[in-house]
């Protein structure tokens, strides 16, 4: 039975579900998971006397306007990453995510309405996680991030499509930001003068790992670029990361943005979202749980410039989230999904918060990633 609540009814589910390859009779379809781009749902089948749940997703077209190409990534990345899993005797239908055909052919439909689906299998006996509830849990985290990167350092970077150009290029991001702060079509700036005058005193900061890459100071890699926690599935029985999820965002990028990215979602003592700035702290228990994963995990042949931008980039991609969180609210909350009013307002000041709080503990971030990285 589809659920009579939600988005669900907003398209024609059972005629979409249809045209996968599914096995069984369909028992239900619900909204499923915390992502802020796609729909997500969860699709049960019977199948003789189990249960077999799937991943269906109406991938965001406005924000992934070429969602061919976004597919052919995913499914090269998948196959690639598959192989390799198999190679070192993991079992590639848990450890990476794999795509469901359709009856026709093909790994994605467009319906009637012009909106682009596609399923994966779903990953049993394994939970998301939204916030850290020890620190050995982002340890694993920044394992799953790390290994990630290892396990495609030899993938030919020339088959990647740039899904979303400059995704993480924050001086360009900082432009965004100018113009809506100009344009201010929502009537908002005026409430959010502190948030804006953070973000301006730290202009000559943004182009820090810009300049380091056009200096040639840091390698390109092939990286995640959306590493926050809820894009990891921990095993329910080992407590380990047994898959990174979300790759839409796979794509040229550098070591630091998968690494800054994670700090900023999980090395925190609140939520992404906390209205109470109060509950609100960078924790160095937690960067240091995750840059000893990290570093263990990713290769320690690293230049000493490249191990520095890692540090960058925790406080540069927190600053660069809060800013986007900043942007979309001045534009009238038209990128992320939000659910109550100034919701990205309340993001974009964990962010800011956070980025205060780094500034004010550099030296011991860095300290503790000599201690991984020396090891
Ligand atoms: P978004 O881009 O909107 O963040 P995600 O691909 O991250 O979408 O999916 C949203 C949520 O759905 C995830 O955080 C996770 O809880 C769940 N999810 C996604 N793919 C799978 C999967 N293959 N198996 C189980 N859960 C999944
Ligand atoms: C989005 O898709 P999701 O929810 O995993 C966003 C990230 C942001 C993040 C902030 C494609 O990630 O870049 O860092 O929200 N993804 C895209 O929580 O813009
Ligand atoms: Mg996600």
């Amino acid at each position: 039975m589809i659920e009579r609540n939600g988005i669900a009814l907003k398209h024609n589910m059972q005629r979409i579900i249809s045209e996968f390859d599914f096995q069984g009779e369909m028992i239900s379809c619900r909204p499923y998971g915390n992502g802020h781009i796609n729909d997500t749902y969860i699709v049960q089948f019977q199948v003789g006397n189990n249960i077999v749940p799937y991943i269906l997703q109406r991938i965001n077209h406005h924000i992934f306007q070429n969602v061919d190409m976004l597919m052919e990534n995913i499914s090269n990345v998948t196959a690639y990453l598959k192989t390799k899993i198999t190679e070192q005797g993991g079992n590639p239908l848990r450890e990476t995510l794999n795509l469901i055909s359709l009856k026709k052919g093909g790994d994605y439909l467009v319906d009637e309405d012009g909106n682009y689906w596609r399923s994966y299998l779903f990953i049993t006996d394994a939970i998301c996680r939204e916030r850290i509830n020890q620190p050995e849990d982002f340890y694993h985290c920044g394992v799953a991030f790390g290994s990630f990167q290892n396990l495609l350092s030899d993938f030919p970077v020339s088959l990647l499509h740039e899904i979303i150009p400059n995704f993480h290029n924050t001086p360009s991001r900082y432009l965004d930001f100018e113009q809506a702060v100009q344009q201010d079509v929502m009537g908002r700036a005026k409430k959010v003068k502190d948030e804006i005058r953070f973000i301006r005193a730290r202009e000559s900061s943004m182009s820090a790992l810009t300049g380091m890459l056009e200096r040639g100071e840091i390698p390109q890699r092939v990286t995640h670029n959306d590493t926050k926690l809820n894009n990891c599935m921990f095993d329910i029985y080992t407590g380990k990361i047994i898959c990174v999820i979300d790759l839409d965002t796979v794509m040229p990028g550098i070591r630091a943005y998968d690494f800054g990215d994670s700090i900023r979602f999980g090395a925190t003592t609140g939520a992404e979202d906390e209205p109470d700035l109060k509950k609100v702290s960078f924790s160095m228990p937690l960067f240091e749980s995750y840059t000893k994963g990290f570093l263990k995990a990713c290769g320690l042949e690293m230049k000493k410039s490249e191990v520095d931008s890692l540090v960058i980039g925790a406080r540069l991609m927190t600053l660069e989230c809060g800013m986007r969180f900043l942007t979309d609210y001045l534009q009238g909350d038209v990128y992320f999904k939000t659910s109550r009013k100034d919701h990205n307002l309340d993001r974009c000041r964990t962010q800011l918060k956070l980025v205060s709080d780094m500034e004010n503990q550099i030296s011991g971030m860095y300290r503790i990633l000599y201690r991984y990285y020396s090891v």
